[in-house]
């Protein structure tokens, strides 16, 4: 095993995130790119904008667990070389594919993707999660996505309702106010990276996280690519993501998950892609 291996897999479990160069192939690339607009020109029922204001027009558009993305994803992973990197981030080889979320920012000042933890919006916990954030065009550090290094081993805030007015405004209301990061950025260690397309960046979802604006004349298209493995357990969230009282109530979206606390993490809707099915 290589050496670079052994530190990816300390930096993952000590800072909850990685950067590695080069990850996907042009191969892989490629494929994730077709993907990527597949889900642009395919909505399903979560795709959302915000608009820029008159002052500064833009747009950011978001969409994720599309219902028929498995069929575009599920081909896509089982010959793509991303879920082969997820599985030696993990040194586990069994990878489940949880599901797909794209961003499109361009046009002028978009907004800033808020701080938040994707977990407080997921019914899933683990060691093994991991998201995979594949942006396709060069970034420099500052449009890139920003991390609190460590905080996926820190407290779980509540979610963020994106409210343009208050980054912080929560989704629940049960579980604690996220911080305001953005306006005490000296009090935290944010890290982050410049990438080249074929760079990946793997974190926890429970990383405390944020997405810089984009300005005039770009633009950012990224696909988020998630992921669990083994030790994935349903694990309930306020709100209808998932309810602690049982099993009929378990959910994640339109995705009746029919698990109770603690149960492995398994549904059909998300398939296995590592080790890979034979054909
Ligand atoms: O790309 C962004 O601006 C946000 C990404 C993000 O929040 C995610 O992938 O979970």
């Amino acid at each position: 095993m290589s050496n670079e291996i052994v530190q990816w897999r300390r930096q993952f479990v000590e800072d909850g995130v990685i950067c590695v160069r080069n990850a996907l192939d042009p191969a892989s690339l490629r494929m994730a790119e077709e993907a990527f607009n597949w889900s642009l020109e395919n909505p399903g029922p979560y795709a959302s904008e915000f608009p820029g204001t008159a002052a500064a027009p833009s747009r950011f558009y978001q969409d994720l667990l599309n219902p028929r993305a498995c069929e575009v994803y599920e081909p896509m992973l089982q010959a793509s070389s991303a879920p082969d990197l997820i599985a030696e981030l993990w040194n586990a080889p069994e990878v489940w594919f949880f599901y797909e979320q794209v961003f499109l920012k361009e046009g002028g000042e978009s907004r800033r993707t808020p701080w938040h933890q994707d977990s407080s919006y997921l019914p899933i916990e683990g060691a093994r999660l991991a998201v995979m954030w594949i942006s396709f065009e060069p970034l420099a550090r500052a449009d890139s996505l920003e991390f609190i290094r460590g905080s996926h081993r820190g407290s779980l805030y509540d979610g963020s309702r994106f409210d343009p007015n208050d980054d912080t405004a929560p989704l629940y209301g049960t579980l604690p106010r996220l911080p305001d990061i953005e306006r005490q950025r000296t009090h935290y260690e944010i890290i982050s990276w410049a990438t080249e397309p074929g760079d990946v960046i793997v974190f926890h979802p429970r990383m405390l996280h944020g997405g810089a604006p984009t300005h005039a004349g770009r633009r950012r298209r990224t696909l988020s690519l998630r992921f669990f493995g083994d030790d994935a357990v349903f694990a309930s969230r306020p709100g209808n993501l998932g309810a602690p009282d049982g099993e009929a109530e378990s959910r994640l979206a339109d995705i009746r998950l029919g698990l109770r606390e603690g149960q492995p993490f398994r549904h059909p809707r998300f398939p296995q892609v590592r080790p890979r099915r034979s054909l």
